[in-house]
């Protein structure tokens, strides 16, 4: 059995968003679509309290996007997002949930940020997403959601290092920014992860 791990598919990370992913919208039709081919659907839901550590807010005399140090790791400074319980961390309208079948939340330590849908950034605390795949036996994994060269990407990264096949659907997710997206891509097929476009899936 193969999954779909939709990744933040989320209000904030839509245009209009706080922290607004060019053409994220975009995935909405291509992620629905694929669905369809899938017998495990899973979603990441970034799950903030407020005044998160990741947060630009957070910090005095700190402006968005800035990078500081936080318990010795990189830490950029995000606008506030997803938010617990607000319209900002709800799933898209249009995104397809009723084959949904369990939604792993992540970022809920006040301290630490978390982009991967496995661990937190300094992988301190599993998500239980690891266990509950490998419970199910699940044979690959496909990659898709927002956004790509962060959540998506370290989901990637996690998946490959515990021993997953992970393949990203290169379609179904949008960057914040397209040199590190390229750059992301390269990292991941070094890594032994694919990258594919949703009309190349032969099942
Ligand atoms: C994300 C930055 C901060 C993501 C989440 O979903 O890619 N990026 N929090
Ligand atoms: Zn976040």
């Amino acid at each position: 059995m193969n999954a779909l791990i939709i990744i933040d598919v989320q209000n904030d990370f839509m245009p209009g968003g706080s922290l607004a992913v060019p053409k994220g919208d975009e995935v909405l039709p291509v992620i629905n679509t694929l669905q369809d081919k899938f017998d495990l659907v899973l979603a990441t839901q970034d799950w903030h309290p407020e005044r998160h550590a990741s947060f630009s807010t957070s910090h005095e005399r700190a402006k968005e996007f800035d990078v500081i140090k936080i318990e010795g790791l990189d830490q950029v400074l995000w606008p506030e997002h997803c938010i617990q319980n607000t319209q900002g961390a709800e799933f898209h309208q249009n995104l397809e949930t009723a084959k949904i079948e369990a939604i792993f939340r992540k970022g809920t330590n006040p301290n630490i940020d978390s982009y991967s849908g496995f661990y937190d950034n300094a992988h301190l605390k599993s998500t239980g997403l690891g266990g509950y795949l490998k419970d199910k036996q699940v044979g690959k994994l496909f990659f898709c959601g927002l956004a790509a060269e962060y959540c998506v990407y370290f989901s990637i990264l996690d998946a490959i290092s515990e021993g997953f096949d992970a393949t990203l659907i290169e379609d179904a997710t949008r960057a914040l920014n397209a040199n590190d997206f390229e750059k992301a891509k390269i990292d991941i097929l070094r890594k032994g992860g694919k990258v594919i476009s949703s009309g190349e899936l032969k099942f």
